[in-house]
């Protein structure tokens, strides 16, 4: 048996017949063969797909998929490993922002938000000036959890509620007075100062108001100018030249000529001097004195 041919010598090819399934190879031998079976089959013809799923339940994790050489487990979301026996910790690659604590959940994660944060990861900030108590014009900035108040000029406080009283600083110049507002403040200036802070002044003998070469002076707190008149002059600018014959100076019908700072007298003939009470000498008058 087995073998053919007229000394019986040739050995009859078993594997002729394609005995093997699934590309498994035949190994010929006397009256019989063998199946060298592809990974994945077994069998005397290697007919039967070999079911390494059949006591693996990946943890109950997972779903077991066969393979030529073996199985793999098909992991459930949230967990991992060969036999999906271990959990994934969604911690680990730290989703969470802002310093929120994480707390690892089945295929997933939770992030428990400081104050002022919120959203799934924690990204966004509360903008706590939706509701604020800023006032006066303030500006609102936003924090982590508060918020501030930005003042307008002329006020402070937390919530910028005082008035800055500023004349406490002094800023006004050259003894002008300090008027707080609210806000904000203002100076009141002395005679011949002006400006914001009352910083400059305005010399009124700039304007030369003193006239015929009088000076012109700054001699009074009070800021008024005074002209100190040249001899011959009076009047608050100068202006007013002196009539020295109002006080009748001149005796005896003689007639007085106004000059500046004097007068001059024109006398009747028998009277001389200054003021023509000089009486002159006269024949008549010696005559007279010799009555005799
Ligand atoms: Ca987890
Ligand atoms: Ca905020
Ligand atoms: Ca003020």
């Amino acid at each position: 048996m087995g073998f053919t041919g007229e000394n019986c010598d040739v050995n009859v090819d078993d594997c002729n017949t394609k005995p093997c399934h699934n590309n498994a190879s035949c190994v010929d031998g006397v009256n019989s063969f063998t199946c060298a079976c592809a990974k994945g089959f077994t069998g005397t013809f290697c007919e039967t797909k070999i079911d390494f799923c059949k006591e693996q339940n990946c943890s109950g994790k997972g779903s077991c998929l066969n393979s030529p050489s073996g199985f793999s487990c098909d992991c459930q979301p949230g967990y991992f490993g060969e036999l999906c026996d271990k959990e994934i910790n969604e911690c680990d690659s730290n989703p969470c922002e802002g310093d929120a604590t994480c707390t690892d959940l089945l295929n997933g994660f939770s992030c428990n938000c400081k104050v002022g944060l919120t959203g799934r990861f924690c990204e966004s900030n509360i903008d706590e000036c939706e509701s604020n108590s800023c006032i006066n014009n303030a500006t609102c900035v936003d924090h982590i959890g508060s918020y501030s108040c930005l003042c307008a000029p002329g006020y402070n406080g937390t919530y910028c509620e005082n008035d800055i009283d500023e004349c406490l600083l002094s800023p006004c110049k050259n003894g002008g007075t300090c008027n707080n507002t609210v806000p904000g403040y203002s100076c009141q200036c002395p005679k011949n100062y002006y400006g914001r802070h009352c910083e400059l002044f305005s010399d009124p003998c700039v304007l030369k108001p003193c006239q015929n070469q009088s000076t012109c002076s700054l001699p009074s707190k009070t800021g008024d100018r005074v002209c100190l008149c040249a001899a011959g002059f009076t009047g608050d600018s100068c202006n007013v030249e002196i009539d020295e014959c109002a006080s009748n100076p001149c005796t005896t019908n003689a007639r007085c000529i106004d000059k500046v700072n004097g007068y001059d007298c024109k006398c009747v003939a028998t009277h001389t001097g200054t003021n023509c009470d000089i009486r002159k000498f006269h024949a008549a008058d010696l005559y007279s004195a010799l009555d005799f």
